[in-house]
């Protein structure tokens, strides 16, 4: 869908303002003679009060701050759109899912939850995954996360669980980290947060990129067809490079060498065309069989395990333009699980419902008033038309003399339409009952799916979620608070328990284990989609090296769409044996090995002198080593990974399984090029036997 064609593009087309050749001009369109200067009483003041200029400037400036989210703080956008594979009108009427040959235009956020807007991207932390349909038929809002289930279970209790994650009130600290006190004595005090814990703790809270991660809207929703029939379902979002993750200790360091890493990974891929793509998966359920699971489908803490519930694959989401203003687009655009289009309606899930009243609330506060859907990036393609009015920063002129309904002067319009005719009509569940604060008991199983999570890791998640509640116990100052942690843990699994405790000095009092439902392999990432497509490597370099290897290498590394760097000791050109002069993008002391997927050293004995004589270089081998990545080196190249530890010269064999490719420089041909990239796309080499322990 060309820009033309694309209903919201055109939208925003005319609230898009470029300054390119024009005169620079006060808010009121008079033009500027000086902007260097402010009016003074000769050269050196006073400044006087009637510079117009100077005023509007400066109070412009003073208040170009908003509040920035309660959660969610942190975020990045890009616009997309998505088409349908197959309808689904057996299950609703929701024309963008039903229509084929319909595209939506679409605006998505990926977000942090606990750190401010200005904290890192690479930080132990749920990720936010909102979706701004613009359909139609009006905005569709699902605003999900990279998680399929969630801290607690009744929306009453938010303000408790993020006020125990955010900073401590005392001091501020720590910034965009669960590791610390409050947060722990939450978890050890609110035992339903078990089973998203299991997820934090793993790697799916350390996405090694947006595009690598699945998407979830944790509900149940209904589904609502144009005969009124009503079907529950769960919305998915499954990454079309696979679900990858950062190792922790890579994340640390990602965290201080490029904060904005995933955010510039985005914008980046999209940019050079590499349009990220998510297909949208649906588990569907009949209204039939509700009760028909040993969990309450309700209840947000639990999923629905795709072994049993099958995720069917719908449509597809692809990301392909970034936003011309970060402030205007992303930082403005307001999400409301409660948007919604005919044919989507909620469920009872506790959570849910809280979360209806919770956003539009939010917005009002940040966006400063109840005119935030007229803001560019919020309106529909749809038309709007009621009798509301007025308020902060109104857009629209309505024009007549009639704002309320029923009215006989203006034949009451806006009319009503009918649900034949699009109208939003609610479902009419059934619900009898008495007013109680209370919690169902179908919601009091708060261990068999963390144990189910748990069972159904690889041995290497396991160890990584052990690290990581290791990590942050470690941080926990309070021991009664660790002890409970692990006194809680041990009803998920034993084992679990155990080696936690071993890292954080206590010892588990025996539970009862609780007994998992079934193993889940999808829970995995190992199970995961592979490909190289769209990686980084580092291409080391040093003088001397064959000008016809790096040729050959990154036309091969193009043809697999992955990315390229050359990395040598400066930026200054760098001479091949032939004479040919290469210009590094990134000195050694610019790039760092945890911005990149691989590293390829190339051959060069003058260049390979020169590398190994600046010790960054063998750091920068070592860390990618230590980081399971996939690590090339041609000829003399290798001396390099020898000095980094990455090989001894009696190992070479070994080491070559676990994604160290060698090869002399006669053999550094397109069947070397591909064994590389094949190596790339398995993410990470887990089976290395590294010395020491990095927090895998
Ligand atoms: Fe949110 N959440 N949330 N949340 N949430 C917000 O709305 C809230 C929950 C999610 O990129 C806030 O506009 C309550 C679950 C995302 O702009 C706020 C509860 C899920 C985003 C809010 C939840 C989410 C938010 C803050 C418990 C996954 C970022 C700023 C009942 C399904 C959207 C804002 C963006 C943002 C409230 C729980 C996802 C305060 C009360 C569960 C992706 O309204």
């Amino acid at each position: 869908m060309n820009d033309k064609e694309n209903m919201k593009q055109q939208q925003l087309a005319d609230y898009r303002v470029t300054d390119k050749g024009e005169a620079l001009t006060t808010n009121q369109g008079l033009r500027v003679e000086d902007d260097e200067h402010s009016l003074k009483v000769g050269p050196r003041g006073p400044t006087l009060m009637e510079d117009f200029h100077f005023r509007e400037k400066m109070t412009h400036f003073d208040h170009e701050r908003i509040p920035e989210r309660v959660v969610h703080a942190r975020g990045f956008g890009a616009h997309g759109e998505f088409e349908l594979y197959e309808s689904l009108a057996e299950y609703t009427k929701a024309k963008f899912l039903t229509d084929t040959s319909k595209r939506t235009p679409l605006f998505v956020r990926f977000s942090t939850v606990a750190g401010s807007r200005g904290s890192s991207d690479t930080v132990r932390d749920v990720r936010g995954f909102a979706v701004k349909f613009y359909t139609e038929e009006g905005n569709y809002d699902l605003v999900g996360n990279n998680m399929p289930v969630f801290f607690i279970q009744d929306a009453v209790k938010f303000p408790d669980f993020i006020h125990a994650v955010k900073p401590e009130p005392p001091n501020e600290i720590p910034q965009a980290s669960s590791a610390h006190d409050t947060f722990w004595d939450f978890v050890a005090t609110n035992t339903e947060s078990a089973h998203m814990i299991m997820w934090v703790m793993s790697g799916r809270a350390l996405p090694r990129s947006f595009r690598m991660m699945e998407g979830f809207g944790v509900h149940t929703f209904r589904f609502i067809n144009e005969q009124g029939k009503s079907h529950f379902v769960k919305f998915h979002w499954k990454p079309k490079l696979g679900v990858h993750s950062l190792v922790w200790d890579e994340t640390q360091k990602v965290a201080g060498k490029d904060p904005d890493f995933n955010r510039r990974d985005l914008w980046h891929a999209i940019e050079q065309g590499n349009y990220p793509e998510f297909e949208l998966g649906v588990q569907i359920l009949k209204e039939d069989d509700e009760f028909n699971f040993d969990f309450d489908i309700l209840d947000a803490t639990k999923l629905w395990p795709e072994e049993i519930v099958p995720v069917r694959i719908v449509g597809k989401m692809t990301l392909n333009r970034n936003t011309d203003n970060f402030f205007a687009e992303t930082e403005q655009v307001a999400f409301h699980v409660g948007h919604l289009v005919p044919g989507i309606d909620f469920t009872n899930d506790p959570l849910l419902q809280g979360r209806l009243f919770s956003y539009t609330d939010t917005q009002l506060l940040r966006l400063g008033g109840p005119n935030f859907p007229e803001i560019p990036i919020n309106r529909p393609i749809a038309p709007v038309h009621n009798n509301q009015r007025d308020g902060m920063h109104r857009m629209t002129i309505n024009q007549g003399q009639t704002s309320y309904h029923k009215n006989s002067l203006a034949n009451n319009d806006p009319a009503q339409v009918p649900p034949s005719e699009g109208g939003y009509r609610h479902y009419e569940e059934k619900v009898e009952g008495r007013k109680i604060k209370a919690r169902s008991t179908s919601f009091e199983d708060h261990f068999s799916q963390a144990s189910m999570f748990w069972h159904s890791m690889s041995s290497i998640e396991q160890s990584q979620i052990v690290d990581a509640f290791r990590f942050e116990l470690a941080k926990v100052t309070i021991k009664e608070i660790r002890q409970r942690v692990v006194d809680v843990f041990s009803q998920v699994a034993e084992d679990l328990a155990e080696r936690i405790a071993e890292g954080i000095g206590v010892t588990p009092t025996k539970g009862v284990a609780a007994t998992p439902t079934a193993i889940s392999p999808a829970l995995s990432m190992m199970t995961k989609a592979k490909t190289a497509a769209t990686r980084k490597v580092a291409v080391m370099l040093g003088a001397g090296y064959h000008t016809a290897e790096i040729q050959a290498l990154l036309k091969e590394l193009a043809a697999s769409k992955v990315t390229a760097e050359i990395v040598s000791t400066t930026l200054a050109p760098v001479k091949g044996a032939d004479g040919t002069i290469i210009e590094p993008q990134q000195s050694l002391l610019s790039a760092a090995s945890v911005l990149y997927d691989a590293v390829y050293v190339t051959g060069g004995a003058k260049g390979m002198d020169e590398l190994l004589s600046d010790v960054t270089s063998t750091g920068f081998v070592r860390e990618a080593f230590q980081h399971y990545k996939t690590i090339a080196a041609v000829g003399e190249g290798v001396r390099l990974l020898t000095a980094a530890g990455a090989i001894n010269l009696a190992g070479e064999k070994e080491a070559s399984s676990n994604g160290i490719l060698i090869a002399e420089e006669k053999n550094a041909d397109t069947s070397f090029f591909t064994s590389f990239i094949r190596a790339i796309a398995q993410h990470r080499h887990w089976d290395r036997k590294l010395q020491s322990h990095l927090g895998k």
